[in-house]
């Protein structure tokens, strides 16, 4: 595997040495409590490889995004069980939110996103998290697990932290009573998204002033995104994803975001460039747009 980059898109040092960037890449391959398909401890190094094959020019932007600058970071790599390894995750985006820095964390299961939003409770005071899923992931406990990528969003709720899912398709009757009862989550279902065209200003008028963005991959439609360890039927398309980023970066405040549960598939790099993508237009959406 010689041919890896050593950064995002494989920028010069100009573009990508850390105090010349205004976003950090935080590649976190942690794996340690998925139930289905394995392999999202390989998202990480497959994006950051797949984001070489992306042009610099946004077409949409008609700017380089990568002006910006991007630093991509060492790996947070371990095999802890999850308090420990959330405690890792947390410092690390502390360090990074101190001096300034717009933070993308690569997934790794989606619960790498509870270790990052600690990070962010610790900077600022008031947020929402935006989550694009299939799943909830409000399940009280899972296997007996309180910290894992099924609870994930019920713990981050548990800090006052209100959340609006987005994408959901799929989750268990306990859930939905917690979804009910809840006055801190809501959810706008995959079908609600084909049928009603104000759902985007429905998510959106549901957040606070500041966002932290958690992006499953598996919220997007399988069609177009099958590397990914429990896929759903029905999910966004790539144009209602970009939709919504693009009014949710122009109307909110995005903090810092992730994109998780990539599960790469040998040979099939439709998805990786896909994941890739994403953050790009992230960046572009958050830096360049008027
Ligand atoms: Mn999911």
């Amino acid at each position: 595997m010689s041919e890896l980059p050593s950064n995002f898109m494989d920028l010069d040092n100009e573009f990508s040495a850390y105090e010349n960037s205004g976003v950090v890449i935080v590649p976190i391959p942690y794996e340690k409590t998925v139930s289905f398909g394995k392999g999202t401890a390989k998202g990480p190094t497959a994006i950051i490889k797949a984001s070489t094959s992306i042009e610099l020019y946004d077409d949409e932007l008609h700017c380089e995004p990568a002006d910006i600058g991007i630093h991509t970071l060492k790996e947070i790599h371990n095999n802890f069980e999850p308090e420990r390894t959330i405690n890792l995750i947390k410092s690390a985006n502390e360090s990074l939110l101190e001096n300034d820095k717009f933070i993308i964390n690569l997934g790794g299961e989606h619960t790498v996103t509870f270790g990052s939003v600690l990070g962010f409770k610790s900077f600022y005071e008031d947020f929402s998290v935006l989550s694009i899923d299939a799943h909830c992931d409000l399940r009280d406990t899972y296997e007996d697990k309180k910290v894992c990528h099924a609870t994930v969003m019920r713990r981050v709720v548990e800090l006052g932290i209100p959340v609006v899912e987005v994408g959901i398709r799929s989750y268990s009757k306990e859930e939905s009573q917690f979804i009910i009862n809840s006055e801190d989550v809501v959810v706008i279902h995959a079908n609600e998204i084909q049928e009603n065209g104000d759902w985007i200003n429905q998510a959106i008028s549901n957040l606070k002033d500041k966002v932290y963005l958690s992006i499953d991959v598996d919220g997007l439609d399988p069609s177009i995104i099958p590397a990914t360890g429990t896929p759903e039927p029905g999910g966004l398309g790539w144009y209602q994803v970009l939709s919504l980023l693009k009014q949710l970066f122009i109307e909110r405040d995005v903090i810092g975001m992730d994109i998780v549960e990539l599960a790469p598939v040998k040979g099939l790099h439709g998805p990786d460039v896909l994941a890739a993508k994403l953050a790009y237009k992230s960046i572009g959406y958050k830096f360049f747009q008027n």
